[in-house]
């Protein structure tokens, strides 16, 4: 081992990374080599310094005015009206020129869910038995056959961000299933970045005595992992988006079956309200649901997560009743390819991580054992997607219907809310509501699936008026 590598830790107060390295065998000797060298341990003491600042600055700040988001912010096309459909045009338009690209969040890990597979693998017990990748790739096909017009055939790249856990199995996932009929060219895979896990006194964690203890660096993360090359030689992400003349993209949490996957609505607010940075909310009406809260903190846009909101503020009403921060963040997202590429950069090193304590399975630097804690023995550090919203001063809010387009897969089957069993149930009511409203008879107690194949959110559904379907299906054509 080069004796600089162990300077550097020692001089960071992070040699015991070390301890074991005369028990090891040369290829585990190489191994940790390899990831040591790819760490900066006085990086990883900045970083935890600045997100342990800035999470007690954050505990303790009473000084900090969170105020609702001003109004003229708030778009809402709950209940459709005219706008929507002068929306929806502005974004299947800018879908056809070929600048809408779409970009899938999806390296967490799921551990509430409890499935070690990767959520969009999951099977939400449809009629069909599709996972949430397969709804979502084949409600991108059909916003590409929406948005071709005049026999071009508009092109909606769908970029994947997995992270170390998440990647070879999504992959894999996509393979075994032909990618569900895409093609492979449109479809753009990378990787998160990783940080070390550090135990509450600072010091870094070891998963065994040859590997540091690493996790996703949070959702955030994406800034730094659209700029990075996805492979030897391979272009960035951004420098993908530019070949392709993407100006646009909807990016989006996997785990929400009703997502409507580069929403031509959505991506039409933000183009009419002419802003770099979009957000997509519902209405919040319980004070401890998961969901961070849009508002303005001493000034600025910013995302109050449900992880780090006092419980005075969540559960503040107005005059009328209502909740005050209730613009729920439904991890749904658009950009301007310009805001990522040229504005980002210049403010990155300002957003500071948060600090998620968890219980971390590590070596016991006394024995050699790997032990898994029952309380928090340590903290990861992950930045959050909306951290840039600060240093954006103008933003558009785009308010919509929580039945039509919010139903998160959190929790494992069985338990209170969010999981396979309210997905299935909000996808299928939204059908029937869909199936209903084009004239058609859906009978009690009967679920008919509608494939993205037949419908994108609800349009053309004409050939089923005055039919009656008595029997559970899934319909991928009409
Ligand atoms: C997210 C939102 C929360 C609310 C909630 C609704 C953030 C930071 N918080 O909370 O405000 O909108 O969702 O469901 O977005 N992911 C990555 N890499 C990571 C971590 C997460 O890609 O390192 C992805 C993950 O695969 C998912 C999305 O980001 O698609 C949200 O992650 P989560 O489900 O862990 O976030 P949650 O529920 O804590």
């Amino acid at each position: 081992m080069t004796e600089d590598l162990r300077a550097r830790y020692a001089a960071a107060g992070q040699e015991h990374v070390f301890a074991f390295w005369d028990t090891l065998a040369p290829a585990e000797q190489a191994a940790l080599q390899a990831q040591l060298e790819g760490i900066d341990p006085a990086r990883v003491n900045a970083t935890v310094a600045q997100a342990l600042a800035a999470d007690e600055a954050a505990r303790n700040e009473t000084g900090a005015r969170v105020d609702p988001p001003p109004a003229d912010s708030v778009v809402s096309t709950v209940g459709g009206g005219a706008d929507e459909a002068h929306y929806r045009a502005l974004g299947l338009a800018a879908a056809a020129r070929g600048e809408v690209g779409v970009l899938l969040l999806a390296g967490g890990q799921g551990t509430r869910l409890g499935s070690s597979a990767p959520k969009g693998c999951y099977d939400i017990h449809l009629p069909s038995g599709k996972s949430l990748f397969q709804l979502q790739a084949e409600r991108v096909a059909k916003l590409q056959e929406l948005a071709s017009q005049d026999g071009a055939r508009a092109v909606v790249p769908w970029y994947i961000m997995t992270s170390g856990p998440t990647r070879a199995p999504t992959e894999a996932f996509f393979r075994e299933h032909a990618f569900f009929g895409l093609d492979p060219a449109n479809v753009v895979f990378f990787e998160q970045g990783t940080l070390p896990c550090v135990g509450n006194d600072g010091k870094i964690l070891l998963d065994t005595p040859s590997c540091v203890a690493t996790a996703p660096d949070g959702n955030g993360g994406i800034y730094a992992a659209l700029r990075a090359p996805r492979a030897a030689g391979d272009a960035s992400v951004l420098e993908d988006m530019a070949r392709r003349g993407v100006k646009y993209v909807h990016a989006y949490g996997v785990d929400n079956c009703l997502v409507k996957v580069g929403d031509p609505v959505f991506v039409g607010v933000c183009l009419a309200k002419q802003v770099p940075l979009g957000v997509k909310v519902v209405q919040k009406t319980d004070p401890g649901e998961s969901v961070g809260v849009v508002a303005q903190k001493n000034g600025a846009f910013s995302v109050v997560e449900y992880s780090e909101i006092p419980p005075a503020l969540s559960e503040a009403r107005d005059a009328h009743g209502d909740l005050l921060l209730r613009a729920a963040n439904i991890a749904n997202h658009f950009y301007t390819v310009d805001f990522l590429a040229r504005e980002v950069p210049a403010f990155e090193a300002r957003m500071a991580y948060h600090v998620a304590r968890k219980k971390i399975p590590a070596v016991d630097l006394a024995d050699g054992a790997r032990k898994k804690p029952d309380t928090p023995n340590g903290i990861k550090l992950e930045l959050f997607i909306f951290d840039v919203f600060p240093f954006c001063p103008r933003l558009a809010i785009h308010e919509v219907a929580r039945a039509e387009e919010f139903s998160p897969l959190k929790n494992a089957s069985g338990t209170a809310s969010d999981n396979p069993e309210t997905s299935r149930r909000d996808l299928l009511a939204q059908q029937r509501r869909w199936l209903a409203a084009a004239g058609a008879h859906v009978a009690d107690g009967v679920d008919v699936e509608l494939s993205p194949r037949v419908t994108y959110a609800g349009e053309g559904l004409e050939a089923a008026r005055g039919r009656t379907f008595d029997q559970t299906q899934n319909v991928e054509a009409l």
